[in-house]
């Protein structure tokens, strides 16, 4: 591809357009016009999305990412703008989302002079990026952009942030695109150790009580087939973390439920009674392993990581495999005995029919005037037979649907693991319809969460993008709530909040919206929602002091989990 003599800011386009990009989210402002400007000429071809919010651009870009599975886009001015982007790439780095963020950057002969708008996002974003450059001359640019893609989407992905002054925007130069496949000293994904997948085969057809964890590596490099094929022929049961959630159906008889704080009761105690850990895309996070002494310390593990830096970091490693996880699993596979282990299967069976006695019957029962918000979720779930995509904030609702939506569909969890961003919900449930128009997204988000980033429903409003959102309200900061009454002695400390009307404000943006007070209702309301055509937004006001159950408290054990 070979044009000659064209700016800087049309270059930022036609990389974008050679790099496959269909849409942008993002802001425009002094600092990036010369790049709208651009847009302008190319708006057939490249959709730009107006958000209310930069946080909103980096997070729609996020959502797009996760169903997509390549590479969302986010633009921003300088200054304030390149700062409201920074929770969104902070969100993304880790929780592994490809994202490349380009920011307008002051004139080159401006730069470090305090100049209007300066901020150096360069230094700010550097810890959170995968990678990050600034760009002062017009030629840099594609190089730069092709850089960006190749660095976002490969080995675990993260996002990357290219700034370029105002300067090399309007700057003219001869364009030339070439897709980046290499970069000198950058090894993104290593090739398949095979002595190591034969000595963590060798530990598993040796096992008496395997137990494998899934991970967002799974779900990043389209694994799922080959998770299912080793649950299978190998007989051994399967845990997702959050992130990994939707990479295994529910319904897979192989399947034990979610790990984690608030997961399921069976697959956090009993890692403590495993003897062969399999760990695979995933990276023992505190929220999975609680305190890390008392964390699988009979086991020998196998962890299966693209990322180097994960082997050891939290968890010492019998064998290391790192690989990514389609390729190593499809390595191990051939190498795998045929087994069952009904013993230890049961005592899943044991721990979910404890945790469904103790939890489960308590969540769904109807002893509340309010609906609770398990009943909500398991209505939804079988509403859409774990079909639809749920982004989710964070906080308790979060949990909630992470618990009992019944994932059957892969790609269909968009939440904020790693970071727990509140406000990530809405942008991001934007960014996951855009990216698959023809699924159902269901945004399920916090009273508290929904307002921080409810402005984009602007976005909605503008491009009539069918985003369903549902509110599940208790008035409270359900989370922080509930950790006041459990460990800070009831002391409610700026938890409740008042709420604005949120029916007349959806409205306002002309988006059909209710709202649910009563069980009779539900049914009926959900069903509204999921047969609009259009955007819809559903209030369910909830019962407001519902806790989240099983927990592992912070700084316990997994075999100290809390049913009550
Ligand atoms: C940006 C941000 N600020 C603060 C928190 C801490 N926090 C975690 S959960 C939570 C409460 C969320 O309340 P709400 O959105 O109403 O959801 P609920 O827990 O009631 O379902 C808070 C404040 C956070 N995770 N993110």
């Amino acid at each position: 591809m070979e044009k000659k003599g064209i700016s800087g800011a049309e270059a930022v386009v036609l990389s974008l357009l050679a790099e496959g990009v269909e849409c942008v989210f993002g802001y425009p402002g002094g600092a990036i016009m010369p790049v709208y400007d651009a847009l302008y000429d190319y708006r057939d071809r490249l959709q730009h999305f107006l958000v209310r919010h930069e946080q909103g651009a980096a997070h729609a870009a996020q959502g797009y990412a996760r169903v997509q599975r390549r590479a969302g886009v986010c633009m921003a001015t300088s200054g304030p703008g390149a700062t409201n982007l920074i929770t969104g790439i902070a969100d993304a780095m880790i929780d592994s989302t490809p994202i490349v963020c380009i920011t307008g950057q002051v004139g080159k002969h401006l730069l470090g002079t305090d100049a209007f708008q300066e901020t150096d996002v360069i230094g700010i974003s550097m810890p959170i990026t995968k990678w990050n450059y600034q760009v002062t001359r017009a030629e840099e640019i594609p190089e730069a952009i092709a850089k960006a893609f190749y660095i976002a989407q490969s080995g675990r992905p993260g996002p990357v942030l290219i700034d370029i002054t105002k300067n090399a925007q309007t700057e003219f130069f001869d364009f030339q695109y070439r897709k980046c496949t290499k970069i000198r000293s950058y090894f993104p994904k290593r090739k398949v150790d095979l002595s190591s997948v034969e000595r963590a085969a060798d530990l598993i057809n040796n096992a008496e009580r395997p137990f494998m964890l899934i991970g967002q590596g799974v779900v990043l490099s389209g694994a799922q087939a080959e998770v299912k094929e080793m649950a299978e022929k190998a007989g051994i049961p399967v845990a997702s973390t959050l992130l990994g959630l939707s990479a295994m159906s529910v319904h897979h008889p192989q399947y034990v439920g979610y790990l984690g704080m608030h997961g399921n009761y069976g697959p956090n105690v009993l890692t403590n009674e495993c003897d062969v850990l399999i760990a695979v895309g995933m990276r023992f996070d505190d929220r999975v392993t609680g305190r890390l002494d008392g964390y699988a310390k009979q086991a020998k593990v196998i962890h299966i990581e693209i990322d180097p830096a994960e082997i050891d970091k939290n968890v010492k490693t019998e064998v290391a495999v790192v690989a990514d996880a389609k390729e190593a699993l499809q390595a191990l596979l051939p190498l795998l005995e045929v087994k069952r282990y009904p013993e230890w299967m049961a005592k899943f069976k044991e721990c979910d029919a404890t945790e469904r006695e103790k939890v489960i019957l308590k969540d769904f029962a109807p002893t509340t005037s309010l609906p609770k918000m398990a009943e909500v979720i398991h209505m939804l779930s079988q509403l859409t037979q774990g079909k639809a995509i749920i982004a989710t904030d964070v906080g308790q609702h979060q949990m909630m649907a992470t618990r009992y939506y019944e994932f059957d569909e892969p790609y269909s969890n968009i939440t904020s693991g790693g970071l727990g961003t509140m406000g990530f919900c809405l942008p991001a449930a934007i960014g996951a319809k855009v990216g698959r128009p023809d699924r159902q997204v269901v945004a399920v988000v916090g009273d508290g969460g929904f307002q921080m980033t409810l402005q984009e429903l602007g976005v909605i409003m503008q491009y009539n993008i069918p985003v369903k959102i549902l509110v599940l309200n208790n008035n409270f900061l359900g989370m922080v709530r509930q950790w006041q009454q459990l460990f800070f002695d009831r002391r409610y400390s700026s938890v409740d909040i008042q709420n604005p009307d949120f029916v007349k404000l959806a409205e306002s943006y002309y988006i059909p919206a209710r709202r649910v007070d009563n069980r009779e209702e539900l049914g009926e309301a959900l069903e509204e929602m999921l047969n609009s055509q259009s955007a819809y937004f559903l209030e369910v006001m909830v019962e407001k002091e519902d806790n989240v159950f099983p927990m592992v408290p912070a700084g316990a054990s997994v075999a100290e989990i809390r049913l009550e």
